[in-house]
């Protein structure tokens, strides 16, 4: 049984920053004809246009977060030995507390750990079922020879609908592709928490819990991508039936405990700007992913890392699992939410927990996904304000490897990131009525076609023309 959704993470004010500032980076503000020349420049993608140019950057959560005080005087503490830095052990110890797996391997970031995982895990013609793709993780099963399956449920492609656990997997669709394939063919269930894709939606406990009863039965790990775990843990405390009285820290050490390994990109959760890592119980696992981390990243005890960074993310896991951080956190994003409600604007129900996402469908309906709705938006965005958003949809959905067509996903959407700790309730006004006065004059806004196209994740680098 599902409690109703609570209003502390909505309308009114229950929470304010748990800190205060000591630093500020000044903006810059630019003309619309400087906008206009920005983004025409860097080919209608966002991820093209330069920092110097954006009053308010949302293109991402990923290594954009203020560290705290405590965060920069550990930073001091680096011990920048090649083998064996005293920062390492002190992260290790800090991930088994709060994460609980048995070993760590650090990596330079989240796909790094991807890379080893999936590089260990995946055999030429596995099958990998999770809840939605992600980008790095999907092309990183498949460069190890592995096809990605969407077991998600059904909900999750349907923008409208307020299912509270849009991130849960439907356990028929799992048990058909393992009849199909055989439980042989299946090296793991890749299961993200506050899955990126659907709009930050998490699972719930007790999906997860029959999950685990289907993978043991069937003899199939489960592997976490832990990116945003944490927030998914506030979400199981806000939404699910005796969970109320529990504190994330205890949510997060329960999810983790029914997983067999993770991969983490710590530059969400974990307040960093840079960093990530592997995680896992079984001997064997652990004992390839420290050999094959040298090849890629770096020596096992610091995996691409400086011992400062590694420092600086143990930290950042202790400070992000308070409950006054993550009130803060998903209130901000809340609160741009509902303004953008208010003003009638379609967005991804409910709302997640790193972003608001926008309907590009319901947004710009008389533009065909073919012409890029989503990436069109995010530019008209930049344009109107000098915000900098990021497209979700079918250019990041890339082609089908098989049949070389785009792969039209249901959920064309623009994602509007809210960066942790950087950003002001005067900076989410802002926001909301710049995305107000792009729909207003909604009608004029033309699609793109797209005349460069890189191989691998083409949403970084592609380019685009508006459409005459
Ligand atoms: N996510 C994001 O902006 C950064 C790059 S992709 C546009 O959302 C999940 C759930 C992620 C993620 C990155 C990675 C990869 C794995 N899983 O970027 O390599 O959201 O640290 O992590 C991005 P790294």
């Amino acid at each position: 049984m599902l409690r109703p959704m609570k209003e502390t993470t909505a309308k009114k004010r229950t929470w304010a920053e748990p800190y205060k500032i000591k630093m500020v980076e000044l903006l810059r503000m630019t003309t619309r004809e400087e906008r206009l020349e920005a983004i025409r420049g860097a080919g209608y993608n966002t991820f093209l246009t330069r920092s110097r140019d954006v009053y308010i950057d949302l293109l991402t959560d990923s290594g954009t977060s203020a560290m705290s005080d405590r965060q920069w005087a550990g930073m001091m503490l680096g011990d920048e030995a090649y083998s064996g830095s005293e920062n390492f052990y002190n992260l290790e110890s800090v991930v088994q507390e709060y994460y609980g797996y048995k070993y760590l391997v650090p990596t330079h970031q989240g796909r790094g750990a991807e890379h080893l995982m999936s590089q260990i895990l995946i055999k030429d013609g596995d099958h990998v079922p999770g809840n939605m793709y992600f980008t790095t993780t999907r092309l990183h099963q498949e460069l190890a020879g592995g096809k990605f399956v969407d077991v998600i449920v059904d909900e999750a492609h349907d923008s409208a609908s307020h299912f509270p656990f849009k991130g849960n997997v439907d356990l028929a669709k799992l048990d058909a592709l393992v009849q199909e394939v055989g439980a042989d063919r299946v090296p793991y269930l890749s299961l993200e928490g506050n899955v990126n894709m659907a709009g930050g939606q998490p699972f719930s406990m007790a999906n997860l819990r029959e999950l685990r009863a289907y993978c043991d039965k069937h003899g199939i790990p489960i592997m976490l991508d832990a990116t945003r775990t944490i927030e998914n843990a506030w979400f199981i405390r806000e939404r699910e039936e005796g969970y109320a009285d529990k504190s994330v820290r205890e949510i997060l050490r329960e999810i983790c405990d029914m997983t067999d390994g993770c991969t983490m990109s710590a530059k969400k959760d974990a307040l960093v700007n840079i960093g990530g890592f592997f995680c896992c119980n079984d001997d064997d696992v652990f004992r390839k992913a420290q050999n094959l981390v040298v090849v890629y990243e770096g020596l096992h005890t610091y995996g691409g890392l400086a011992g400062r960074d590694m420092e600086a993310m143990a930290q950042g896991i202790r400070e992000a699992t308070t409950e006054e951080h993550m009130a803060a956190r998903v209130g901000q994003v809340y609160y741009l939410g509902r303004k953008l409600e208010d003003a009638g604007i379609p967005i991804v129900e409910p709302i997640g927990s790193h972003a608001i996402f926008i309907d590009a469908r319901r947004f710009l309906p008389h533009i065909d996904q073919d012409d890029y709705p989503a990436q069109a938006l995010a530019a008209e965005f930049f344009i109107e304000a000098g915000i900098r958003t990021m497209e979700r949809g079918n250019v990041s959905a890339g082609r089908d490897p098989v049949t070389g067509e785009n792969r039209h996903p249901k959920l064309e959407l623009v994602r509007l990131t809210i960066p942790r700790r950087v950003y002001t309730q005067a900076h989410m006004d802002v926001v909301a009525e710049a995305v107000a006065d792009v729909y207003a004059r909604r009608d004029e806004i033309r699609g793109l076609k797209m005349v460069y196209e890189p191989e691998y994740l083409r949403f970084f680098q592609a380019r685009f023309e508006p459409l005459s």
